[in-house]
């Protein structure tokens, strides 16, 4: 498609595309050669706090519209994300670097997810159960909160904000929505295709900018009683204290330190399709990519040296080239943080066995290129195999039993995605049982979670939320118990029932 460019995007609130307050802007560019995609409003508390009141305002008539009726625009919203399938991929592998294939992957989520999230407008289920007393009806129904604050990051940038949009809708809230700084054009599109389906004008509202100054500002509102966020784990700890004091709901969806565990019956052939997949899609830049494998040693040897010839066959080049393997890093920061890594792993002992290095060469110097990296006989305490890289960086740690590879799995902060390759199905569910994570594979990667069941982790991977499936309305709706009495008479709970 013709890019972008020189195009200066806006705000939208109330309805309206607006600059920002300041009338300042700052860039999106393409991470495979630094091309500008466009300017797009730096904006600060002060275009927050419009948000957030437009937002507010327009909660008040959108909470009363029929859930069925709020459902059938996100289905709307499925259709033209269909539509625009092949447009907004090849967008998102402009703007942040994603290959095509996952590109469209990342739009289809958001289509699967905004018809899953529309059919809950006719659901939304409560309770309804007998009472203690006699003529008297006991019911629970799900409400809406007000306004959701919803902060998103850049490696699903159509995905994740569906996840959290289309269910706050669905709900009868309103939302201010601030995407990633790397990718706020396809933070655009989604809003644009939203108001296309039929949103009303101050139901949603996006403010662009940086965390600092936008999200801080959305995060302490008093206005905003609900925050979703997806990020860092330092951000996470950050969002919660600066929304305690005003005892906010907030959603976390945070790091991964994600393993795939192969044991010595597993099939190697499989087991290496799903590493590869789970460690370089992306770039390694998902919160559920394999940063850890725990292999047992029967097969160590083996399943390495299958492993380390594939990463080197991987092709390096810009998402929208068809035959691409793996795309750039999101930015500068993000190579310096995972080529660090890589020193870090040298330093700690760690054996590299492949990649290691900024790919230059062919064009692929003016992007952030990251070459497949692995490293081999990696120690469970060692920083690599600890701690989040986000990145095209994949440690092999050598087991020798299924207890220890458990032990190992589940010897880190995080508990977001864990995977275990075996034939032994009794092994099978024992891993299921006893790997602390919020999703389990069996024969497959870490990664490809689908929209209908509950995603999230364990321990630091988040605050005990769930987003996706049924789970999600549990972060955007408040629960309300009534009470309907029909005796005619003053019925005490407690006291008369006991009589
Ligand atoms: C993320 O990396 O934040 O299961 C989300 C998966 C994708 C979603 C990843 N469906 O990897």
């Amino acid at each position: 498609m013709a890019l972008l460019g020189t195009k200066t995007y806006k705000n939208f609130i109330g309805g309206e595309w607006v600059d920002a307050a300041s009338g300042e802007t700052f860039e999106s560019t393409n991470p495979a050669n630094g091309d500008t995609i466009g300017a797009f409003p730096k904006s600060g508390p002060e275009d927050v706090d419009r948000a957030v009141a437009a937002a507010r305002e327009a909660y008040e008539d959108w909470r009363l519209v029929p859930a069925p009726r709020r459902g059938e625009i996100m289905f709307r919203f499925a259709q033209l994300l269909t539509e625009h399938k092949a447009e907004l991929a090849d967008l998102m592998s402009h703007e942040m670097g994603k290959v095509l294939a996952e590109a469209g992957g990342d739009v289809q989520e958001a289509i699967d997810m905004s018809y899953y999230m529309g059919g809950e407008g006719r659901r939304l289920f409560g309770q309804t159960t007998p009472s203690e007393l006699p003529d008297k009806f006991n019911m629970s129904v799900r409400m809406p909160i007000g306004v959701v604050g919803v902060i998103t990051p850049w490696n699903f940038p159509i995905a994740i904000p569906s996840w959290k949009i289309a269910p706050a809708l669905v709900c009868g809230n309103t939302v201010v929505f601030k995407p990633a700084t790397d990718t706020p054009a396809l933070g655009e599109r989604f809003v644009e295709l939203l108001v296309e389906a039929g949103v009303p004008g101050g139901v949603i509202n996006v403010v662009h900018g940086g965390g600092g100054a936008v999200g801080k500002r959305l995060v302490a509102h008093p206005d905003v009683p609900v925050i979703t966020i997806t990020g860092s784990r330092e951000t996470g700890v950050q969002v919660l204290r600066d929304a305690a004091e005003n005892l906010k709901h907030v959603h976390l969806e945070l790091g991964g330190k994600n393993a795939v565990i192969v044991m010595d019956d597993a099939d190697l052939d499989l087991a290496v399709e799903g590493i590869l997949w789970s460690a370089f899609g992306t770039s390694g830049q998902r919160c559920t990519a394999a940063s850890r494998v725990i292999v047992h040693r029967g097969v160590y040897d083996s399943l390495q040296a299958k492993l380390v010839a594939a990463a080197e066959a991987m092709r390096l080049g810009p998402g929208w080239e068809e035959d691409t393997d793996v795309g750039p890093l999101i930015n500068r920061d993000a190579l310096d943080k995972v080529h660090s890594y890589t020193g870090i792993g040298q330093d700690e002992g760690a054996t590299l066995l492949t990649g290691g290095e900024v790919a230059t060469g062919n064009g692929l110097g003016d992007g952030n290129f990251y070459r497949p990296t692995i490293f081999g006989h990696v120690e469970a305490g060692m920083r690599i195999a600890r701690e989040e890289i986000f990145g095209p960086t994949t440690a092999l740690i050598p087991v020798d039993s299924f207890e220890e590879a458990i032990r190992v799995a589940n010897g880190v902060e995080y508990g977001l995605s864990s995977s275990i390759f075996t034939r032994d199905v009794n092994r099978a569910f024992r891993a299921i049982r006893d790997l602390d994570t919020g999703i389990t594979y069996i024969n497959a990667g870490t990664i490809g979670a689908e929209v209908h069941l509950p995603f999230g982790g364990t321990k630091h991977t988040g605050n005990g939320h769930r987003e996706a499936g049924q789970a999600a309305l549990d972060v955007f709706t408040e629960w309300k118990s009534v009470y309907v009495d029909y005796s005619g008479k003053l019925q005490k709970a407690q006291i008369d029932a006991t009589e």
